[in-house]
């Protein structure tokens, strides 16, 4: 692939920061090596030294006051390395993906990982690496609107491609593509997309996951129109049907696919650690722009992350994130029962695969707005309507989003009976 077709000026005219190129060579040095080159502060002068954690299981986890220097100081762009290692073999067992080790260990599309500021920092970067003003970019229809908040001030048209309970629709996007042709891929002055984004599973706001089949043939439309997809998967481990669905990077042969994995759904959202894999061509440039940026991932959160990941091993990970996935799941189950009790024959709305949200929509209300904003409001229970979810956010959207990570089931049960009786006041207001 030629990635420089897909990298706008500002990113292809990033250059390495020296002084962050000898962070890493310092971190990989052996002890016995005396630096007097980079800018590091004296960790002796901070007040911390050691920390114990308690955790949920009982047990405890120490950082000692080796591990506490290394949390305290400026670490590499891409992250620390033993960090990178292990999500590296984790991405390995989860994903297996087809150009981790190319038989060329110079091929531009080899797997490369860097460690973000959350995925969001990751999916924010690469859209300002990859959008220029004016470009066709492809999302699905109704989005998370953070990506939203990343792309749209690049100057870019968003081009919509619709999703139903299985997610993405593959038809509607070679639909949406036959208004050019491949050979446009080609051509430097068209205006053919070049990035698809898409979360697939556990989708925000729909609950909807991609299935195999589907990947299989949105994939094969990315191979076709030279697409780089950017999949945003924070809700991966939360899928509620075993086995899980192979991801896209799983199938990417091309070294087409950037994938954005996060701890938030599973780790802790405050500690802001996520991690961007896919062709080192792009995960390059997405570190250059850390080095010009947030430098990296805070060292404090990137430690205790590791220490814990040390500590349990990937079996324990794979217990923890079944933990998660069988509580969501059972959220999910009590929250389906209530909204059955009682928005039957009120709204439509299908079962979430994955994720922590109900994508609801209320029969005979066009725009949930100032129904949820106002008045559900007022009988204090709060949702988000369905319009913030839309490329263009003043539209009217019969779509409302519930969430079913905090509420507990009585509260859920509540919810929607409160919901229920607004609907019916507004329904039978505007008959
Ligand atoms: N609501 C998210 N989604 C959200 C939300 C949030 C405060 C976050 C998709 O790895 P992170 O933590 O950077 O994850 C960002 C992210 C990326 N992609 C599809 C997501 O759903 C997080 C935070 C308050 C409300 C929030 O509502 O949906």
């Amino acid at each position: 692939m030629n990635y420089y077709r897909f990298l706008n000026a500002v990113s292809a005219a990033r250059k390495p920061m020296m002084l962050r190129v000898l962070t890493a060579i310092q971190a990989q040095s052996p002890p016995t090596m005396i630096s007097m080159a980079t800018g590091m502060p004296n960790v002796e002068l901070f007040p911390f030294r050691e920390a114990e954690f308690r955790l949920s299981d009982g047990n405890k986890l120490k950082i000692d006051s080796a591990s506490m220097k290394q949390a305290l100081q400026y670490s590499p762009s891409q992250g620390i390395a033993g960090l990178v290692d292990w999500i590296k073999q984790l991405q390995e067992r989860v994903h297996d993906p087809p150009l981790l080790t190319p038989a060329d260990p110079n091929h531009p599309g080899r797997t490369q990982l860097a460690i973000t500021t959350g995925s969001m920092d990751g999916l924010c970067k690469a859209m300002e690496a990859l959008v220029s003003k004016g470009d066709n970019v492809l999302m699905e229809s109704a989005l998370y609107p953070g990506a939203l908040a990343a792309v749209q001030p690049l100057g870019c048209n968003i081009r919509s491609v619709k999703t139903d309970s299985d997610g993405l629709d593959p038809d509607d996007l070679q639909k949406v593509m036959s208004k050019w042709t491949p050979e446009d891929a080609t051509k430097s002055d068209s205006d053919i997309p070049k990035l698809l984004y898409c979360v697939p599973n556990g989708g925000n706001p729909t609950g909807h996951g991609l299935t195999l089949k589907r990947k299989e043939k949105i994939y094969k439309i990315a191979q076709t129109y030279d697409l780089v997809i950017l999949e945003d998967d924070p809700y991966f481990y939360l899928q509620f049907n075993k086995p899980r669905v192979p991801s896209f990077l799983s199938l990417d042969t091309d070294g087409r696919v950037l994938r954005f994995d996060s701890f938030s759904k599973v780790l802790s959202s405050g500690m802001r650690v996520g991690f961007v894999t896919g062709p080192r061509t792009l995960v390059d440039r997405i570190i250059l722009h850390m080095q010009a940026s947030v430098l990296h991932c805070s060292s404090l959160s990137q430690v205790l992350l590791l220490k814990l990941l040390q500590d349990w091993g990937s079996e324990g990970f794979d217990k923890h994130v079944e933990k998660v996935a069988s509580f969501y799941r059972e959220r999910r189950d009590i929250c389906l029962k209530m909204a059955e009790k009682h928005l039957k024959g009120l709204a439509d709305w299908s079962e979430p695969t994955g994720g922590m949200f109900l994508w609801i929509k209320l029969d005979g209300i066009p725009d949930t707005y100032k129904l949820i904003l106002e008045k559900a409001r007022e009988k204090e229970v709060l949702f988000v309507p369905g319009s913030i979810f839309l490329p263009d956010y003043t539209s009217p959207s019969s779509y409302m989003r519930a969430a079913y990570s905090l509420a507990t089931p009585e509260q859920m049960d509540e919810g929607f009976r409160r919901l229920a009786q607004l609907i019916r006041e507004e329904v039978s207001c505007s008959v």
